[in-house]
Parts: structure tokens; C-alpha cells; sequence
């Protein structure tokens, strides 16, 4: 519970209106009431932390200027918006972050009119403000329009497209470079080594002085500086203007500066705002700042589950089921000792995606590209025509973002590569941003392509083995989120006959097909309808594509009624598959298929999810008997 009596300017503010006419001692205050709030609240709830504490200062001196919502602020990624939603009039309602039916832990413009840009996925933000920038230019509005990305997002290509497009046709936007040289793990973007080096530079140093000086006038900050530089020796023009590769893009640079000096960010921001044209501020803050355990394990910080507010630890899960990430992780590296062709690829996700196994046993076979998922596919896609075998793991929403690369480089050349998609299915807290759920209709639809959805823990390795050993074109697998099911597995591996699925549970009154995480659902589901007098077969695909055409046969003579379940869109999915191949044989059996509906699905925890969705054992249970029943 939150002490409200401890706090005292806080609870003042109910919107960014409110801090307008604050000194600077009252927003010295409100930062550090607003950092408290956060500790108290997130370690009650979890939810994204680090990012928020470090951009405390930030979202204050930008509220504080900017005449928001009139004026925009588009968050990159949105987990480093909880101070953000703290004074934009959601204080109340924090403790309901990410929860069924509370705040998202993102951005999201339903929730308020404040979140100008909806975000989740990273490497939007520049895009979204160049577009709001040229949508009040075409309207004759003038607003300012601030983005703040991360130096993780960075690594994401879509930023210096964006910052490509505004500096050529001269937006009207501040992008603001929130560097903490931290994505989730330690950032891998190659140019803060760039902005070290000047940074130590001893003839930087030198002349910090001037060019400190330079920035507090700040008008015609970019000519003034050059001429500074003009006169020193030639050699090191470059290193004295750190910002010189975003000028190059057409933008003005401004920076770095203190993010944590909130009277400086508020006097460089009274300065720039009148302003036109593209403008780069660069700010230096810490992730986890004022927090110290997220100070000192920012990874850990990132994300967290409730924890205890003196120590940092986190309060223990009961559940001691090993994850489908690490049983993932853990195989890769086993696979990797036997094979050495077998490299790991992620984007940025070293620990969630479990290739942190990997990369502390063979850092030399483990690249991580930065939150570049597009890269990281095609990236394989050049290895595999060496006869290396990629293993690209990517969650399978980001997977997303590197469709036409999935198509161009690897399906249409059919390369081997293997694409382990983690938090396939519902991802529960994260929401609609994050749900995998689209992969095995995006997936489906290109030639060649092997899906496989393991059942459980033992079969996650089996296909991961297979799909290694499998020479001859794409082949991806994918697994939830969350705890395995602690079945028994065993040390040697073995190879699955591709596209083969397996009958569990032997029925006679209806057949339910099922795939990945649903399998165990559905057998949860027959052993009910069994104390009933319902003796429903239970199958397990196993494969999506290639589809197990002669267990199909069996089942469409069996049956009349089949039921198709899966956790992704019903739209295109298995149960599409199932359907396609029953019209084009001319085989009449009833199908209903269960999955997640065409609509966006919000955030809760898994079970409340699979619950609402009727896709849990109980509803697989209603649904047979309904079936059944017509
Ligand atoms: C396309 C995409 N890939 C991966 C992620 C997972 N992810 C969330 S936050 C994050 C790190 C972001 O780092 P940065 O932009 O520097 O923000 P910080 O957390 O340091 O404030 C990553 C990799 C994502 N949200 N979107």
C-alpha cells in the first residue's frame, strides 16, 4: 500500500498543467517523489522499471516545457513511460499496470490523450513524430513534436530511415536520444563507442569549455561550433563534434547532456523549442537511477516481478518448472558442442531468448545484432549459404518485422535456417503489442516452409535437434511463454519424421487436433468429458506445415465432428490448414475451430486469458458438448 502522507508534492499533480509554473526546487522534489512512487508501486505489482527511473528528469523537463497534449511526445518502445503516466493523470491507477483490464504497460492512445503514438515494439518513435510533425504542417498547426528513443533502439534501422526523411524534408521534430548504454542487456550499438572516444578525447576536453559554451546560447550553435573546431588541428575536427553523424542527416545536435540535471533540461529545452527543422538532443542518463539494486543490475531491473523494496530481491514463484526459454537456451548450447556449424543469432534479447547459454560458452558463435530483427534474418540467411546453421531465435512478435526477409532471403532461396520463435502464443502481461500470435498464419502461407509446435518441454528439444539436422530449406519452431511442463526429459536427442503428428488418447465420439501449448488443454479437456461418458481422441500435430495428410485421412473417416485448436489467430492458422486440406479432398466432416478470435487480444495473465478466450480445458470441455450437442 502506498503511504500517501509521505509524499508531498506528488499527489499536486493531477496533469503536466500543473508542473507549468514549477521552480526548480519543487520539480527537484516532484523527481524524487515521482522515483519513490515508482518503487513503492512496482515493487508491489512488477512491470517495466529501470527505463522509468532513468527517465524521471526527462519526462518532467518535457512536460514542463512543452505545452502537452497540444504539443507531442512520442515515447519509443513505451516500458520508460511510467513517469510519464504518473503525471498525465494515471498516478492512481499504476498499481493496476499490466493487469487484466488496468493500465497497459505501454503506450497506448486509448488510455490517454497524452499518448500521442501507441509503442510496444521498438525503433517507431522518429518515424511516428516525423509523420505528426508533416501531418501539422500540412494542417498549419504549429506544435512541437518530441520523440524519445532509446540508444537500444538505435540499433534498429527504422530510426535512421526516419531521420533520413526528416532531415531531407526538414521536419519539425526534436528527437531526443535517450542514451543509457543499456537495451535490455548491454547495448551492442557500435556508434557509443564513437561518442566515447570523442568524450575522452583530451582535445574534447580542451575545449569542452567553449563548446559548453556555445550550447547555453545555442543559436546558431551548429556554425559556431564549427568554427571552434576550424581552429584546432585538422586531424581531430571530427572527434570535437560528437554530433557531426547526425548532422550529416540534416539534423542539429545538441548535447550530451546530463539527463539527470533537471535545471539544465529545462533551460535547453526553453531553448530549443522555438526552433526549426530536425534537432538531435542528446542526454546521458542511468538506467535504474535512484534505485540502487537497479542501479547495479540494470538487466534484472529492466522488467521484474514484484520484489522486496529494501533488498532488490525478487518475492519467489512458487512454480519451479524450468522455462521453454531456458530448456531452449540450454539445448542450443548441447546441440552447438555436437555441431559446430550451429551459430545463435538474437536481436537484443540474450536472456529472454535464453542464448545467453550459448554466448557464455561460444561467444564466437553467438552474435547479438541489436533490435534488429530485419538484419538478424537476413544476416542468417548469408550465413546458411556457407553451410552454417543459424539458429535465429526471436520472440515470435518481433519476428514480425522481418517478414519480407523471411520471404526474399531465406524461403525464396530456400536456406536452411532455423527460426526458434519464443512467446509464441498469449505473452499475458505485455498485451496486444506482444501476443505471438499471428506466426503460424504468417508462416503457413510461404512454400517449404516446416512449422512445428512442440508439445511440451521434451518435444521443445526434439524439434530444435530436428531442425538443426534438417538440410533442406526453412524450418521454425515455436513455444510459449512462461514455465514448461516438468515432464521427464531425455538426454540424447532424437529426430522427428517431419510432418507426422501423433495420436495421444484414442476417442471414439469426437476428435480434437491439436497444436503446441493447446495439446495439453486438449487432453486436460478429454480427461473430463471422459468422467461424463465424452471419449474424445486427442491428437497432437506436432506440425503445422508440412500437415500430417494421412492422420487427416484417419480422422475425417473416424469422426464426423472435429475440433481444430490453437493458440494463435483463427484467421489462416492450423485450423485453416485443417479446413483447406478437408475442401479440397471433398471430405464432409463438421470442423470447429477454436483459437484466438480476429481481434486484438488486451492484457491479463495467460490463464485469464485462455479463459476468457474458451480456449483453456474448461472451454475446450463447453465447446465439445455444444458441438456435440447440435
Ligand atoms: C522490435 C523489438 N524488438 C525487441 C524488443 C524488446 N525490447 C524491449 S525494450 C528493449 C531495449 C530498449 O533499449 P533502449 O531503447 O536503450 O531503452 P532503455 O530500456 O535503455 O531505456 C528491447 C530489446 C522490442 N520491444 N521491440
Amino acid at each position: 500500500m502506498v503511504d500517501r502522507e509521505k509524499y508531498n508534492i506528488l499527489f499536486d499533480v493531477e496533469s503536466p498543467s500543473d508542473i507549468r509554473e514549477f521552480d526548480t526546487k519543487q520539480l527537484k522534489l516532484l523527481c524524487a517523489e515521482i522515483r519513490e512512487y515508482m518503487v513503492d508501486v512496482v515493487s508491489e505489482v512488477g512491470g517495466h522499471f529501470g527505463g522509468g527511473l532513468g527517465t524521471v528528469e526527462l519526462t518532467v523537463a518535457l512536460h514542463k516545457v512543452f505545452n502537452t497534449p497540444e504539443d507531442s511526445i512520442v515515447w519509443d518502445t513505451g516500458h520508460q513511460a511510467y513517469p510519464h503516466k504518473i503525471i498525465t493523470g494515471r498516478r492512481d491507477k499504476l498499481n493496476t499496470i499490466r493487469q487484466f483490464k488496468g493500465l497497459s504497460g505501454f503506450l497506448k492512445r486509448s488510455e490517454s490523450e497524452y499518448d500521442d503514438f501507441g509503442a510496444g515494439h521498438a525503433t517507431t518513435s522518429i518515424s511516428a513524430a516525423v509523420g505528426i510533425a508533416e501531418g501539422a504542417k500540412q494542417l498549419g498547426i504549429d506544435r512541437s513534436v518530441v520523440a524519445v528513443i532509446g540508444d537500444g533502439a538505435m540499433t534498429g534501422g527504422m530510426a535512421y530511415e526516419a531521420m533520413n526523411n526528416a532531415g531531407v524534408q526538414q521536419s519539425n521534430v526534436i528527437v531526443v536520444l535517450n542514451d543509457n548504454q543499456m537495451s535490455i542487456a548491454p547495448n551492442v550499438w557500435q556508434i557509443s563507442n564513437y561518442f566515447t572516444e570523442i568524450i575522452a578525447h583530451p582535445e574534447y576536453n580542451k575545449f569542452k569549455g567553449a563548446i559548453w559554451e556555445l550550447t547555453g546560447k545555442l543559436d546558431n550553435f551548429g556554425d559556431r561550433l564549427r568554427k571552434v573546431a576550424g581552429r584546432l588541428n585538422t586531424g581531430i575536427k571530427s572527434i570535437v563534434t560528437p554530433g557531426m553523424l547526425f548532422e550529416a542527416l540534416g539534423f542539429r545536435y545538441f548535447g550530451p547532456v546530463n539527463g539527470h540535471n533537471i535545471k539544465k533540461l529545462v533551460e535547453l529545452f526553453e531553448h530549443i523549442k522555438p526552433l526549426t527543422g530536425p534537432i538531435l538532443v542528446h542526454v546521458y542518463t542511468e538506467k535504474g537511477k535512484g534505485y540502487k539494486p537497479a542501479e547495479d543490475d540494470a538487466p534484472r531491473f529492466h522488467g521484474v516481478a514484484p520484489f522486496d523494496k529494501i533488498t532488490g530481491e525478487t518475492v519467489k514463484n512458487k512454480n519451479t518448472a524450468a522455462s521453454y526459454t531456458e530448456i531452449f537456451g540450454k539445448a542450443l548450447l548441447k546441440i552447438a558442442k555436437e555441431n559446430s556449424k550451429v551459430v545463435g543469432i538474437t536481436a537484443a534479447m540474450p536472456d529472454g531468448t535464453g542464448l545467453k547459454y550459448l554466448q557464455e560458452e561460444f561467444p564466437e558463435r553467438y552474435y547479438d545484432v541489436g533490435i534488429a530483427e530485419e538484419h538478424a534474418v537476413t544476416f542468417a540467411a548469408g550465413l546458411a549459404t556457407k553451410g552454417i546453421v543459424p539458429v535465429v531465435s526471436i520472440y515470435s512478435t518481433f519476428l514480425q518485422r522481418a517478414y519480407d526477409q523471411i520471404f526474399h532471403d531465406v524461403s525464396l532461396q530456400n536456406l536452411h535456417v532455423v527460426f526458434a520463435l519464443d512467446r509464441a502464443g498469449l505473452v499475458g502481461a505485455d498485451g496486444p503489442t506482444h501476443h505471438g500470435v499471428f506466426d503460424l498464419t504468417f508462416l503457413r502461407m510461404l512454400p517449404k516452409m516446416v512449422i512445428m509446435a512442440p508439445k511440451d518441454e521434451a518435444e521443445l528439444r526434439n524439434m530444435l535437434y530436428t531442425a538443426t539436422e534438417y538440410k533442406e530449406g526453412p524450418i521454425a519452431l515455436r513455444y510459449p511463454r512462461g514455465s514448461a511442463l516438468g515432464v521427464e526429459v531425455k538426454e540424447n536427442f532424437e529426430i522427428l519424421p517431419i510432418g507426422k503428428g501423433e495420436i495421444l488418447r484414442e476417442g471414439k465420439d469426437i476428435a480434437i487436433l491439436a497444436v503446441g501449448n493447446m495439446v495439453r488443454f486438449a487432453s486436460e479437456a478429454a480427461e473430463q468429458l471422459a468422467t461424463v461418458g465424452i471419449f474424445a481422441e486427442v491428437v497432437n500435430m506436432r506440425f503445422v506445415k508440412p500437415i500430417d495428410k494421412k492422420l487427416l485421412d484417419k480422422v475425417s473417416e473416424k469422426f464426423e465432428k472435429i475440433i481444430t485448436v490453437e493458440e494463435n489467430s483463427i484467421v489462416g492458422g492450423f485450423g485453416s490448414g485443417v479446413l483447406e486440406y478437408f475442401a479440397d479432398k471433398g471430405y464432409r466432416n463438421n470442423i470447429l475451430r477454436l483459437g484466438l478470435p480476429d481481434s486484438y487480444v488486451e492484457h491479463g495473465t495467460q490463464d485469464q486469458l485462455y479463459k476468457m478466450l474458451k480456449i483453456d480445458a474448461d472451454g475446450i470441455v463447453e465447446s465439445v458438448k455444444r458441438f456435440l450437442s447440435k
